[in-house]
């Protein structure tokens, strides 16, 4: 049974590349992401970003690998990347720096133990300068 879940999780991940893959979409449903962010309001320079990811049922999700990459919306800013650590169950932190006051838009790239990739998408608005 097992086998035969992780054979339609490899199928399900080579089709996602071609068009799309309903079933991952599905499977990864059950997944939310909560996020924190200080100082508050925030400024431009070292940002603490704190994710919570839990399932269905309100449990954290362990030894998972969350990678930020935070971006503005005008052309030329180079992104800026932050690896998160597990700082509690199910909660990664990491620091990021914010090099530019403005809107920005913050991208987690996460990958669960079980071996499927999820991206979610939250802003952090009115970053203002020191
Ligand atoms: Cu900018």
């Amino acid at each position: 049974m097992l086998a035969r879940r992780s054979s339609l999780v490899a199928l399900c991940l080579g089709l996602a590349l071609l068009h799309g893959c309903r079933r991952q979409n599905e499977s990864l449903s059950y997944l939310t992401i909560t996020h924190e962010v200080s100082p508050q309001p925030p400024r431009v320079g070292h940002t603490g970003i704190t994710l919570s990811l839990t399932d269905a049922y309100g449990k954290p999700i362990t030894g998972a690998h969350v990678i930020l990459e935070g971006n503005m919306s005008h052309a030329g800013m180079v992104p800026v990347y932050a690896e998160t650590t597990e700082v509690a169950p199910g909660r990664y932190g990491a620091t990021i720096e914010l090099t530019m006051a403005g809107d920005w838009n913050i991208t987690a790239h996460v990958s669960l133990k079980d071996g499927l990739n999820v991206e979610r998408q939250f802003e952090i608005k009115g970053v203002a300068n020191r």
